[in-house]
């Protein structure tokens, strides 16, 4: 068996090296990734679960914050979502169809640990069991984070959630009984994904739970997920029941200017933002500035965030604008998406050069979320004719490629999202989705963007304009 697989890898290595040689050479159009290069979607526990309340599930601040009108637009929740907890059978068919190579999730804390520390949930636990079953008899790789927003209530209540530094303990705990739950199955793990909006938009703005609004609560939170991030990564490797890929998922962008007079604002910006997370975590240091901001911190705190990680997620949608005059939206002639985001593909390809080029200590990387969001409709015949969803994915896979043949080392692209879900503050009033979701039937109803989606993941190759 392993003779065969093996050869099955070399023939499909030399292939693809064959395509990628006439590509270059001009003989061909059509970009072959790399054997190894990941396909995938993903979701979060909270957007497409549901059963917010069922066998023995705990509060989550978001369960909480969803309750509290004006809060969320439509006074919409996550009670029942995309009903994931009872639909995982048919969802992981998806995938299969799909033809996706990984499905990335995240495990909802209270679901499996109500009160965030002290008895685990059996029967919470017995789910992710079941969903990483169906995904292996699929022949999926289940790509599992820790931390996607949802932190139980109880930890909010008792202590001030991550405010305060115990809760890197409880999220070590956590960690500690996940991986040794499932690791015997799951090799890749991430700590935390987008840890700058849980930290900013949920005690800065105010705009996601818990829904505080204070920059020096904000600024604690930042260090202390970073320290779970540490923590968390110590508890796993020590839990582990084979050798883990474990890393951290960031929405980093890249900032441009609009005028080239301000290039040397956005040279800042970048190093500002990005450096945020990327020093301390690749290189175990802060910037004076970052760390005037942290009322909390300890000298030891640096190393046990600098650990050794076998990946880094990128989540990317947009670029960041700068402008010495404060004035960068909108830019003149450009598409926004109905987030009123820019779609700009190139910059992605700027950014994974950046960051190779800024921090080549970096592990490998993988786009752990790229998509967008736009209103579909459902034709007569029901299908959903959704072109600009399918150029968006289209024209930022290119970019990947292009970014790999620059000597970027990117092994995986996690579509955003397997399903239409629900998209935090605004509610279901925003549909990332590959698949389309009516809310009323639950019907899931593939999207032309992922047919095409699955055809690019079956083939490993999309078509690649030259002279990008
Ligand atoms: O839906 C979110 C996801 O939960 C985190 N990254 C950005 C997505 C789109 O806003």
């Amino acid at each position: 068996m392993k003779t065969n697989h093996n050869l099955t890898q070399l023939w499909k290595a030399g292939r693809c090296h064959a395509a990628r040689l006439a590509y270059r050479l001009g003989l061909s159009d059509k970009y072959c990734f790399p054997p190894y290069f990941l396909w995938g979607t993903g979701t979060s526990a909270y957007q497409v679960e549901g059963a917010h309340d069922q066998d023995g599930k705990g509060e989550s601040i978001w369960d909480r914050f969803c309750r509290s009108p004006g809060n969320i637009k439509n006074g919409d929740t996550g009670n029942i979502a995309c009903d994931q907890y009872h639909r995982f059978a048919q969802d992981m068919e998806l995938c299969r169809r799909l033809n996706l190579g990984a499905y990335r999730f995240s495990i909802a804390w209270p679901r499996v640990q109500p009160l965030g520390r002290g008895a685990l949930n059996e029967k919470g636990m017995s789910y992710y069991d079941r969903l990483i079953d169906e995904l292996l008899a699929l022949g999926i790789e289940p790509v599992i984070t820790l931390y996607h927003w949802d932190l139980p209530q109880a930890l909010q209540d008792d202590l001030g959630g991550f405010a305060h530094r115990d809760t890197v303990q409880h999220f070590a705990d956590y960690t500690e009984a996940m991986v040794h739950r499932y690791s015997d199955r799951v090799k890749f793990w991430t700590t935390l994904n987008e840890p700058w909006c849980s930290s900013f938009l949920g005690h800065q703005t105010g705009y996601h739970a818990p829904g505080i609004k204070d920059p020096l609560i904000a600024a604690q939170v930042a260090h202390n997920l970073l320290l779970c991030h540490g923590a968390g990564t110590i508890a796993a490797r020590a839990a582990a029941r084979q050798k883990l890929d474990l890393g951290i998922v960031l929405n980093l962008t890249i900032s441009e200017a609009l005028n080239p007079a301000d290039a040397h604002l956005a040279d800042k910006a970048f190093a500002r933002d990005c450096g945020f997370y990327l020093e301390p975590l690749l290189r175990g240091k802060y910037s004076q500035a970052a760390l005037a901001g942290i009322k909390d911190f300890k000298e030891q705190d640096l190393r046990l965030i600098n650990q050794p990680m076998d990946y880094l997620g990128i989540n990317y949608y947009a670029r960041s604008l700068v402008s010495s005059t404060g004035k960068t939206h909108p830019v003149p002639g450009a598409e926004y998406t109905q987030m009123g985001w820019e779609v700009h593909p190139q910059a992605l390809r700027r950014l994974l050069n950046r960051i190779r080029k800024d921090y080549p200590e970096v592990p490998p990387l993988y786009v752990t979320e790229n998509g967008a969001a736009y209103e579909d409709l459902v034709t007569q015949a029901g299908r959903i004719n959704d072109t600009k969803r399918l150029e968006y994915l289209r024209r930022h896979i290119e970019q990947v490629a292009l970014a790999i043949e620059d000597g970027v080392d990117v092994r995986g692209y996690f579509a955003w999202s397997l399903l239409d879900n629900f998209e935090w503050a605004e509610g279901y009033d925003r549909r990332f989705g590959i698949v389309h979701v009516d809310f009323a039937t639950q019907e899931r109803r593939i999207k032309d963007s992922g047919l095409w989606y699955a055809e690019t993941a079956r083939s490993n190759k999309i078509v690649l304009p030259r002279n990008l």
